[in-house]
């Protein structure tokens, strides 16, 4: 059975590619880099099914010593600094992780085994200030922040090695792709998050920035199979992989609001737009989340990946949304209830006992049965 590496296990698409390669039966060894509290959340389910070996990928030596140790058939480097907006505030380390990285991967595998299969995680921001409509593997790149321009020089230099050195080295160009598990920070889950406590009362409002901006979201689950496919090929290359479709963050808004039978209407323009149900004001506009330079519209043509790897996407627009705000709703509630309980139970008389561990020392006997649940 194969094996493979994964950079940026923890990540969103990490954890879902994991989970594909292991019903595939493959060994799998993930990439994890310290952290002074673990952030293995998404993984958790995973943890006695792979092998985690830790290490950075702007770390040259980090990275020979982990080719070395799980000698994969196939390298997938997920690993990033993935948050655009982040990528101006944080322009050196987006480079050294996100541009650089890719460099310690490859000669990590020209020197331990030029065998290795490499997937490197191209981006839709390499296109940026777009120059055809819809994009492929044709259309020029024009990057709008270092995090696009450092995915531009990653797609470079990935190209490079193969032809220098015949190493099966590939990039997927991946449009947007979100899911239950994407990062709270990304537009998409801070709609979906904010929707969802918005319904239950814990929340009065969202605030975002750019509502023009349109993109092609797809689901997570759907892009790691096309991630897996391209290094299935004989001949190694470039794949665009995105949904054909376009929608603007307004959209988004409005799917979210109505997977939870909520009717927004929006009213102004700009900084000054703002999004009501039933009269009470749910959204507004802050100048705080434009960025110094947007990608105003992505639009994917995957027709190569269409043909050549038989990909396409499974799951819709309305459906990933139905997905994420449903699972946020779910969730926020059972959370709230959690909370709503050990405050109610704080009234209780607290339990004296010497035989229980020190975390759970001094709670009522409710909370005392609530936490040896999460303990067990
Ligand atoms: P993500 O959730 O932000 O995950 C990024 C992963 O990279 C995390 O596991 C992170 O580890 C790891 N990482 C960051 N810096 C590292 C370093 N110096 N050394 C080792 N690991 C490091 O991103 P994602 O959405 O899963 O995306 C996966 C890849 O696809 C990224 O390369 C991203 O740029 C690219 N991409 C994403 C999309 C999309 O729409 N999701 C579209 C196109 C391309 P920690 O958990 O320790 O932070
Ligand atoms: O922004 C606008 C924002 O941060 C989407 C990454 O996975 O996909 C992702 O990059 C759009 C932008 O994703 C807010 O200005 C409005 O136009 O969710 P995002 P992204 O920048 O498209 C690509 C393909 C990647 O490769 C990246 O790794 O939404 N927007 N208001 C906002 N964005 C955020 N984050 N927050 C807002 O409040």
């Amino acid at each position: 059975m194969p094996t493979a590496l994964i950079t940026g296990i923890t990540g969103q698409d990490g954890s879902y590619l994991a989970e594909l390669l292991l019903s595939k039966g493959y060994t799998v060894y993930g990439l994890v880099r310290r952290s002074s509290t673990p952030n293995t959340s998404r993984i958790e389910h995973l943890k006695e099914k792979i092998k985690i070996v830790t290490g950075d990928l702007s770390d040259l030596s980090s990275m020979v010593t982990v080719v070395a140790e799980s000698n994969p058939d196939e390298f997938y480097n997920l690993a990033a600094q993935s948050f655009v907006a982040e990528s101006w505030r944080t322009p050196y380390t987006t480079a050294s992780v996100t541009a650089l990285g890719v460099i310690n991967c490859l000669e990590a595998i020209r020197k331990i085994n030029p065998k290795i299969k490499f997937y490197q995680a191209g981006s839709s921001e390499q296109f940026g200030k777009v120059q055809t409509v819809p994009q492929n593997e044709s259309t020029p790149w024009y990057p709008r922040s270092p995090y696009g321009c450092s995915k531009v020089f990653a797609h470079e230099i990935v190209r490079n090695y193969r032809e220098s050195y015949g190493i099966h080295a590939s990039v997927g160009i991946l449009f947007n792709h979100e899911s239950e598990r994407r990062g709270i920070e990304f537009v998409t889950r801070k709609i979906t998050h904010g929707t969802a406590r918005i319904k239950l009362g814990l929340q009065k409002k969202i605030t975002l920035g750019n509502m023009d901006a349109k993109r092609d979201w797809g689901h997570s689950k759907d892009y790691v199979e096309a991630m897996w496919l391209i290094l299935q090929q004989p001949i190694p290359g470039d794949f665009v992989v995105g949904s054909g479709e376009a929608h603007s963050v307004r959209e988004f808004v409005k799917e979210s609001f109505l997977a939870l039978g909520m009717n927004i209407s929006f009213s102004g323009e700009g900084i000054n737009e703002k999004g009501y149900v039933d009269g009470e004001l749910v959204l507004e506009i802050s100048k705080e989340h434009f960025r110094p330079a947007e990608v105003d519209y992505l639009i994917a043509d995957s027709s190569k990946a269409e043909k050549i790897l038989g990909w396409k996407r499974k799951i819709s627009f309305k459906e990933l949304i139905s997905l994420m705000t449903t699972y946020d709703y779910e969730n926020e509630k059972m959370k709230n209830h959690t909370n709503n309980y050990i405050n109610e139970t704080k009234k209780e008389p607290k339990i004296k006992q010497e035989s229980i561990p020190e975390k759970i020392q001094g709670l009522s006997y409710s909370q005392n049965s609530i936490l040896r649940t999460f303990i067990k």
